[in-house]
């Protein structure tokens, strides 16, 4: 059988880096496309040379011709600009939205059965833009997110409590951003929710510590931004995507009423299978859960009216 193809557009760190992760896991064959010249075709002969070790078949090509990539499976997007020290997500707004629209209009039509996995930055609005350019319906554009601020959040409890962090599962609806709500009552550790384990004012502080995940990072290298939690969050989605597994995950997903948002991308637990977002799943928030993700949709939709999409 023929192994699935994944494109990954943008050869940088979270692309090259999900590149690896793929292959490694044997997932996909890959085709890495950038627009330096050269940089995708290096990394993705340096990822083929590590097969022998490693072990895997998989194929790497790297190209800055998209007729490599037609045919896909599934296209994630990571091209476009990081955040540098001082700058929000939402500074990227316009350049990003230049390239992950032109980098759409290409695949799009290469691929006119893929699922679209949107990473660049502000994450809700480009996955939003990337829907309304491909004409993609809505369960086969997704954005990636909520998986590693809940990575994070995950992260930070089994930390505190000294725990294997897989037995620690998180909750997180909303934006990414610095609105982003993660919900404590949903986040448990083998089952028992955090709020029984930690006290209000612990649980408050790796809350504010998981919103400001992405900044941290971006503070210490400072010269660009997280990539291999990010990584590690779009393959888990390529995976669940491929392998058919149903897989419930907090991604960016295409709201019509649910939750209350209407014509918005915003993330939401949805179940990823093999034909893309197969549910969003809607869970009944508190007034004051139901509050936050208001404002983070809000948030979200200032930026995309002022790309109106
Ligand atoms: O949670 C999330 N969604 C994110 C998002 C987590 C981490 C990073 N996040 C965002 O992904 C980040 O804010 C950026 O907007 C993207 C990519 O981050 P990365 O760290 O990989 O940035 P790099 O290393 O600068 O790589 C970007 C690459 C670089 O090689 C450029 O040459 C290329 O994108 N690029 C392009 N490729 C193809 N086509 C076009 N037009 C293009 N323009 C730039």
């Amino acid at each position: 059988m023929a192994r699935p193809k994944v494109t990954v557009v943008g050869a940088g760190n979270v692309g090259a880096t999900t590149a690896q992760y793929i292959v490694e896991r044997e997932l996909a064959d890959v085709v890495l496309t950038d627009v330096v010249d050269g940089l995708p075709q290096g990394k993705a002969l340096d990822l083929l040379e590590a097969g022998p070790v490693h072990g895997y078949d998989c194929r790497l090509v790297g190209a800055t011709d998209y007729k490599d990539t037609a045919g896909s499976d599934i296209v994630v997007i990571t091209a476009g600009l990081a955040r540098k020290p001082g700058m929000s997500r939402d500074d990227l707004l316009f350049k990003n939205a230049e390239i992950v629209g032109a980098v759409v209009q290409e695949v799009a039509g290469l691929s006119p059965e893929s699922i679209l996995i949107a990473v660049t930055n502000p994450l809700d609005a480009m996955a939003q833009l990337a829907w309304r350019k491909s004409g993609f319906p809505r369960h086969r554009v997704v954005g990636m997110a909520g998986i590693l601020d809940s990575a994070r959040f995950r992260t930070f409890i089994a930390r505190e409590l000294d725990v294997s962090v897989e037995n620690v599962t998180a909750f997180v609806l909303g934006g990414h951003g610095d609105t982003m709500v993660p919900l404590p009552r949903y986040s448990t550790v083998a089952g028992i929710p955090i709020t029984e384990l930690l006290s209000k004012e612990r649980i408050e502080a790796l809350v504010k510590r998981t919103a400001n995940g992405g900044a941290e990072i971006v503070n210490l290298l400072k010269t660009g931004s997280a990539y291999y939690a990010p990584a590690a969050s779009v393959t888990e989605m390529v995976e669940a995507i491929l392998r058919d597994k149903k897989k419930i995950l907090p991604c960016a997903a295409y709201l019509e009423g649910e939750y209350g948002i209407k014509g918005l991308f915003v993330g939401v637990p949805v179940k990823l299978g093999r034909r893309g977002i197969e549910q969003v799943i809607q869970i009944t928030l508190t007034p004051d859960e139901a509050a936050a993700l208001k404002r983070s949709a809000e948030a979200v939709r200032e930026l995309t009216d002022k790309l109106k999409v």
